[in-house]
């Protein structure tokens, strides 16, 4: 089949919620993915930061098909042998309590979103019913309703009402808009993206996640951070709000808490909090699945063993450097942290971001824009200075193609 052929297929039975680059892909490794002509790609998407591990790692993979050889799912209904090895690792990794294991970015958010309000019945002591949980505006937590009624984006929620009540909405990277949303004793939450990704990588004020979190302290709040996308070294440390010393009261990861493998999310909290939901209120058939344990324990691993944090931060730094410097009228910005970036396209005798994202496929680099104007660029953070340059190189020629 020709590449046109299987974006028809594509078109003709699947639903039409996507409008994809045109290429089509079959195979990947580490960096690189290949299309159904052979020809090869720097993948600098990762999946949106679910394959920062890179494409097919084989540890990840290796512990993906020895565990689906021997026991695959047996839901919660019985324990099995894995998932407590799992839990163990991942609380000891990331510093908690106890850990609560789902499936997708929006599961976790909304298991999130239960536990706070939750808490705040228990705990807090606000009156039954009337919990608040006050989120940002331009986020982005998945597409469930609960979640999409958080959002302000018409593409995301138009047409999806009624919505659900509860929620307090106020601007990004303002702490008296904070301040003062939190004078509701009503008040349970506040959900925040340490860098607004689908925003278009919007990276806030240095110290704002420490403020708002003293703030949300001072207030018996919890701050609840959803790392789904900036999680697991994605912006140069562990979690990106490390970047601040800011541990989250509930910390929310998905994504490359698999290498890409397979859905695996999960929320972490301190039994305070945690332990707020008992037993059947609360889970998922697939949720803390004996592959999942596996996958997600051989990612975090890679995660640290090839001090991926690391060299996310080194290179994101020469990555924002070499673009900043191109001569192109068609890059008026360049932003971000780590290796989570993204360049802001003023589009040029009607050439827009889609067309230089074209012109890169064209050239051997696959990346998505983001609201018209944006282009996102996250590599496998498994990417080395030697390839990080000629993909630059790629990014440079394109460019300068449009002048
Ligand atoms: C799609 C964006 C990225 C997320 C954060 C939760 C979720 C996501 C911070 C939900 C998911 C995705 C989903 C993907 C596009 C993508 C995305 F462009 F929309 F913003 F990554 F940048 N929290 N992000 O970024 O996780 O339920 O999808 O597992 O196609 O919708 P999920």
């Amino acid at each position: 089949m020709t590449a046109e052929e299987y974006m028809e297929r594509e078109a003709r039975y699947g639903a039409h919620n996507y409008h994809p680059l045109p290429v089509v892909l079959e195979r990947g490794k580490g960096i690189y993915v290949w299309d159904t002509d052979g020809k090869r790609y720097f993948d600098f998407l990762s999946a949106y930061s679910a394959v920062n591990q890179g494409h097919c790692h084989p540890k990840i993979v290796k512990a993906m098909t020895d565990q689906a050889e021997k026991l695959a799912l047996t839901s919660r209904a019985f324990y099995n042998n894995v998932l407590g090895e799992w839990e163990e690792f991942v609380t000891k990794y990331f510093g908690y309590d106890k850990v609560l294991p789902m499936n997708t970015g929006a599961e976790a958010d909304e298991t999130a979103l239960k536990l706070c309000r939750k808490w705040a019945y228990l705990k807090k002591g606000v009156p039954d019913g009337k919990a608040k949980i006050i989120v940002c505006e331009g986020n982005f937590h998945g597409r469930t309703i609960t979640i999409v009624s958080l959002s302000n984006d018409p593409e995301a929620y138009g047409g999806y009402g009624p919505f659900t009540p509860g929620f307090v909405k106020i601007p990004y990277n303002d702490i008296p808009a904070l301040e003062e949303a939190l004078k509701d004793p009503d008040v349970a939450g506040f959900l925040v993206e340490p860098i607004q990704g689908e925003a278009g990588v919007y990276v806030p004020d240095e110290g704002y996640l420490k403020k708002a979190y003293d703030l949300c302290k001072a207030h018996n709040v919890l701050f609840m951070a959803d790392e789904v996308q900036t999680g697991i070294a994605r912006t140069g440390r562990l979690l990106a709000c490390d970047h601040e010393g800011v541990r989250p009261d509930i910390l929310i990861l998905g994504k490359a808490i698999s290498g890409g493998m397979m859905p695996v999310s999960c929320v972490l909290a301190d039994d305070d909090i945690m332990l707020c939901i008992k037993p059947g209120e609360h889970g998922s058939t697939y949720g803390g699945n004996p592959i999942a344990a596996k996958v997600s324990i051989a990612a975090l691993e890679v995660v640290r063993d090839e001090k991926l944090a690391e060299n996310a931060e080194e290179l994101g730094k020469i990555f924002r450097d070499r673009i900043g410097k191109i001569q192109s009228d068609m890059v008026e910005l360049v932003r971000g942290k780590g290796l989570l970036n993204a360049v802001v396209i003023k589009p040029k005798n009607g050439k827009t971001a889609w067309d230089v994202c074209l012109k890169l496929r064209d050239k051997g680099l696959l990346a998505k824009p983001t609201h018209q104007h944006i282009i996102r660029f996250a590599p496998p953070l498994v990417i080395n200075k030697v390839e990080l340059l000629e993909a630059i190189g790629i990014i440079e020629n394109a460019l300068a193609e449009f002048e």
